[in-house]
């Protein structure tokens, strides 16, 4: 930061500007520049539907940074709206249903956001703050299968480092793809056990998450933890999966 007025004013005169003069349409999207005559050969060769897109990601990036400089709510507004036109419109529309596909579960906010250009970063707006947390699903295992038909449980290890201890992680409140920590018998006990998975000299936490409450499909390779502490500090973690079939 220069601490110098004057490029911040230039951001947001920039950013009032994608705002307030009909650039983003209602449905989230930014125009492209719609010239057909000079710019006929380059809109052969990459389409409307595509320049619509970059331009998009371009303009929302460049209001998404604003935000975070100015923290104007309007701002992130338009983000989101572009960010649910760009997640809608390339990943979960179905062109033979003319379906679309929308959810508010925190999993799949993050996992389709994830998968646009700077959704990661808007993804983490949108759910709040954090601390970002190492976790291992399935500590015996780097596949990390998961059958969603079976009737067991899954282990999911919450890794404790240097600044964290994931002995302090309430299992009563930990997620995994929207699954919760199963219990022992009627008496209310969570099914968790502090272990040292990774043999670093830290204790860990691991959870036995119930197989079927994954909110997870196939094809979707990423698993969201979400979990607080008995502080009620949110923690947040990620690890890979591989959704397999059927058998
Ligand atoms: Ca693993
Ligand atoms: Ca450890």
């Amino acid at each position: 930061m220069t601490g110098d007025t004057k490029y911040l004013n230039v951001v947001t005169s920039f950013a009032d500007w994608c705002l307030r003069s009909g650039v983003q349409d209602p449905a989230g999207w930014f125009y492209a520049y719609m010239g057909i005559d000079s710019d006929w050969e380059w809109s052969k060769i990459y389409g409307v539907r595509e320049r619509i897109t970059r331009q998009t990601t371009w303009l929302a990036k460049g209001l998404l940074a604003a935000y975070q400089l100015t923290g104007n709510q309007a701002y992130l507004d338009a983000v989101v709206r572009a960010g649910d036109y760009l997640v809608n419109d390339l990943l979960t529309y179905n062109p033979d249903t003319g379906e679309v596909y929308r959810s508010q579960d925190r999993q799949r906010v993050y996992t389709y956001y994830s998968q646009i250009p700077f959704g990661k970063l808007m993804a983490e707006l949108l759910l709040g703050v954090y601390i970002e947390v190492d976790i291992d699903i399935m500590p015996r295992s780097d596949l990390n299968p998961i059958n969603l038909s079976s009737a067991g449980v899954i282990p999911v290890a919450i890794l404790s480092s240097d600044t964290f201890d994931a002995t302090t992680v309430d299992p009563e409140t930990v997620s995994l793809a929207g699954a919760g920590v199963k219990m022992a018998g009627k008496g209310g006990r969570y099914l968790s056990q502090e272990r040292d998975v990774n043999k670093d000299g830290l204790m860990d936490l691991v959870c036995e998450v119930i197989t079927e409450e994954f909110l997870i499909e196939p094809g979707q390779s990423v698993a969201l933890l979400e979990a607080e502490t008995y502080d009620g500090l949110s923690i947040r973690g990620v690890d890979t999966v591989w959704i397999v079939a059927d058998i």
